[in-house]
């Protein structure tokens, strides 16, 4: 399923083959939280800006509409016009970050929902249920995500229980692929790997969970407030313990640089807000480093956002123009920053696996660091 193309150091060129199709990696995945990108953009945008996956949430379509609706009319991929690959993540992260008052127990979390308050239980059976009904394909394993300067003692004890968490996901998810009405039952199941900054900790629970035949591994719980070098560190160390024919994710990162590091560090997966959310308030991703639209020397500025992009915003549009879309609140000028932002990425994503065809990753990556410094 994941076929090695190419490789250079621990960096890898590969091609995942799912029922949706195939994924070309190091791929980064555009986040879509309720089966919506933010900023007014359409699945049609999502093929025009080369987009290969689409990640939602399933802890917000389980609260609306609801994984029941969504199965009934279909699925996911029909419900909104999307027949590429999707991930969804298994709500543990978003129960995490966004639920007010929650309790962890074995058998899994009790919490409030943010849109009314009304109470939920979701535990690994639940999360999976949810996934299947909505069809994904592919899903996250059901995790703690515990905060980066949790105590060793809390960390140790909620891997344990995440590991155990794996183990019921994956039973309930070949049972769920078994069954008769299963809309996709070819559903993907990634494992996550826990463990916050401890190495120790990370490269035993890699090991547990490096058996358990998964299609994919992720590496969560970085990205939640520990420095980059440490996050660089953990990777590497944590790594070499996955199974070497199966993808890498690494959830909820990041920046381009992190981007160039992960890939760098044997990461093939990758997912992050920030190109939808800094597009939304006019921040601007350049080989020439980051612009903020809203500042005053761009009111005259008759040039696109970055000469030469292909992206629909740059295609057309002034700098100058989209400011003043900006400062007048018109929607289209998120939309086209967003826009122009996702390409940006995606348009990394398809310059790192050309790099890596190519043996020159090393040298592309240097290069495009060099560029995006030099801010101007
Ligand atoms: N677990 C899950 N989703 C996630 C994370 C995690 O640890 C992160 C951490 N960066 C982002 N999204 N399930
Ligand atoms: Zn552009």
């Amino acid at each position: 399923m994941f076929r090695l193309l190419k490789q250079e150091g621990r960096a890898k060129r590969g091609e995942f083959t799912t029922v949706h199709g195939i994924i070309q990696t190091p791929v980064f995945m555009n986040v879509g939280t309720v089966a919506a990108i933010k900023g007014a953009v359409s699945t049609e945008d999502l093929e025009r800006i080369h987009t290969q996956v689409e990640l939602s949430n399933t802890y917000h379509l389980h609260v609306r509409p609801g994984d029941k609706i969504i199965k009934q009319l279909g699925g996911l991929h029909k419900f909104m016009s999307w027949d590429r690959p999707i991930l969804t993540d298994s709500g543990g992260f978003q129960v995490f970050s966004l639920a007010g008052l929650r309790r962890i127990k074995e058998e899994g979390v009790y919490f409030h929902s943010h849109i009314d308050g009304r109470k939920i239980f979701m535990g690994p059976e639940e999360s999976m249920q949810i996934q299947s009904n909505l069809a994904s394909t592919i899903a996250m394993a059901f995790d703690e995500c515990p905060p980066s300067l949790a105590e060793r003692s809390y960390v140790q004890a909620s891997v344990a229980r995440t590991s155990r968490w794996l183990e019921r996901c994956k039973k309930e998810m070949d049972r769920l692929n078994s069954l008769e009405d299963t809309i996709n039952k070819k559903q993907l199941l990634f494992g996550i790997n826990q463990g916050a900054v401890y190495a120790d900790i990370r490269i035993e629970h890699a090991k547990q969970i490096a058996g358990l035949g998964l299609d994919g591994y992720a590496i969560g719980g970085l990205a939640v407030g520990e420095s980059h070098e440490e996050m660089y560190h953990i990777i590497e160390e944590t790594v070499p313990f996955l199974p070497e024919d199966k993808p890498v994710y690494l959830m909820g990162v990041g920046t381009p640089a992190n981007i160039l590091e992960g890939v760098e560090r044997g990461i093939d997966f990758f997912d992050c807000v920030y190109p939808s959310r800094n597009g939304r308030h006019g921040h601007l991703y350049t080989n020439h480093g980051k612009i903020n639209l809203f500042n005053a020397k761009y009111e005259m500025d008759d040039r696109p956002i970055e000469e030469g992009c292909g992206c629909p915003a740059c295609r057309r549009y002034s700098r100058a123009y989209i400011r003043h879309l900006l400062k007048a609140k018109e929607m289209l000028g998120m939309r086209l920053c967003v826009l122009h932002n996702l390409y940006f990425y995606n348009t990394m994503m398809e310059e790192i696996r050309d790099a890596l065809d190519a043996g020159e990753f090393a040298a592309y990556k240097q290069r495009k660091l060099a560029g995006m410094i030099s801010s101007r």
